[in-house]
């Protein structure tokens, strides 16, 4: 027997409502997850739900008179923080971003050079069984033993190669990017470069990684992640790529955007010139890179390279305590801590059912306002967990200590500006 509308209501409300309890109760260490301060709600100038689509002054929409305002202010918000040419606000997602990249800079079957996925590629760099990995030919660098980009080898590749496109950029890289030696590399071969920042978007933003975004031809950001902003993606290029981005954006590969991410995105854009928020993106990577020396004080190797620049370390479950990516990701799931498996560069497969480590994010912990001794406890918990010295409830009622914390932090949060 189907269920009614009725009981599928309530069923969803019933869902959505032990959401958000579960999500009250537990510690987020996805490093793509975060936490959006809840006074930013006054903040919006715009809470209406009109569409658009088209670029500035084109749409084919009417009432769009002010619409053209709103998505100049953003870009210029955007291009203002990131000090580019040209920026674009309409990406559903950064995937979809990267989609309109490609369409403008390649045709079908063009080669292109990208970081590998099991050295920190994101799939969308030419995974076999997505969209780019279909339509393009690419090819791939990977990291050395120390875990770093090869810059030497990544030239040799490209020399080999001569790709159209060098795609940069990573969801599991936790070192900085030498981008004035990938536009070398690209300047010699004849490549257009791609910079794809969409974790590191609001560290760069608030000063707490460096990166120039004026060096690459394009660069592809979350708007989300670490900008706290609403979900969506940017992208920004230099003038002689704008009209060659804007028509692939529209008509190229998207339709309509809601108006409600221009003015949400520009607000988040807008607050990382903040000194909160450089304390935040600051803080995002302290405890990251408090976590990874806790962690190999106790278990020497235990994370893979060594540290990180950013607001998530890559740590090998298998080497330092003989748990698969998965095993760990469960492990910590059930006591309330939350990560993601993570294949590392050592992997024998890319496959993420093979994946021999996790990735533990920062960023959320961040926005919590976490401090250095709250990652202590927490890398406490977390090898403590793995590592099978403490018990699931002796793990769970730390856990839960650590949400208290947590909540007394969210009601500080909540009256800040
Ligand atoms: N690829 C996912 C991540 O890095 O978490 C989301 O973009």
């Amino acid at each position: 027997m189907r269920e009614t509308l009725t009981e599928l209501k309530s069923r969803l409300h019933a869902a959505g409502a032990s959401q958000e309890a579960y999500e009250r109760s537990t510690i987020n260490l996805i490093a793509s997850d975060n936490l959006i301060p809840a006074w930013r709600q006054h903040d919006l100038p715009y809470h209406g739900d009109m569409i658009q689509e088209g670029i500035v002054g084109y749409r084919p929409f009417a009432g769009a008179a002010l619409h053209d305002e709103i998505e100049n202010v953003a870009a210029d918000v955007a291009k203002a923080v990131f000090g580019t040419d040209h920026a674009i606000l309409q990406s559903h997602s950064c995937s979809q971003a990267n989609q309109a990249v490609y369409h403008a800079l390649l045709k079908p079957g063009d080669r292109v050079l990208a970081l590998q996925f099991k050295a920190g590629g994101h799939l969308t760099h030419g995974m076999k069984g997505n969209f780019s990995g279909r339509l393009y030919d690419f090819r791939f660098f990977g990291v050395n033993e120390e875990g770093r980009i090869d810059y030497d080898a990544v030239r040799f590749l490209a020399r080999e190669a001569r790709p159209g496109l060098i795609v940069c950029g990573s969801s599991s890289y936790p070192w900085a990017y030498d981008v004035a030696s990938l536009r070398g590399i690209c300047d010699e071969v004849g490549a257009w470069l791609m910079l794809d920042v969409s974790h590191e978007g609001g560290l760069i933003a608030g000063s707490a990684f460096a990166c120039d975004l004026r060096v690459p031809d394009v660069v592809t950001m979350s708007l989300d992640k670490t900008l706290r902003g609403a979900h969506g993606a940017a992208i920004l290029c230099t003038a002689a790529l704008a009209e060659r981005l804007d028509s692939a954006v529209h008509p190229g590969t998207q339709s309509s955007f809601p108006i409600r991410r221009l003015t949400d995105s520009a607000v988040a854009l807008l607050e990382t010139q903040t000194e909160m928020f450089a304390e935040y993106a600051a803080r995002a990577v302290g405890l990251a890179r408090h976590l990874s020396s806790a962690f190999t004080a106790a278990y020497p190797g235990a994370v893979f390279g060594g540290g990180t620049d950013k607001h998530y370390l890559l740590l090998d479950s298998a080497a330092a305590f003989g748990c698969d990516g998965i095993a760990a990701e469960r492990a910590l799931e059930r006591v309330g801590v939350l990560a993601n498996r993570q294949t590392l560069p050592s992997a024998r497969s890319s496959r993420l059912r093979d994946a021999d480590g996790l990735r533990v994010g920062t960023a959320w912990a961040a926005s919590a306002g976490y401090t250095l001794a709250d990652a202590e406890k927490l890398a406490e918990i977390v090898a403590g967990v793995l590592s099978r010295r403490v018990s699931d409830a002796e793990a769970a009622a730390a856990v839960a200590g650590l949400v208290a914390v947590k909540r007394e932090l969210d009601v500080r949060t909540r009256v800040l500006p």
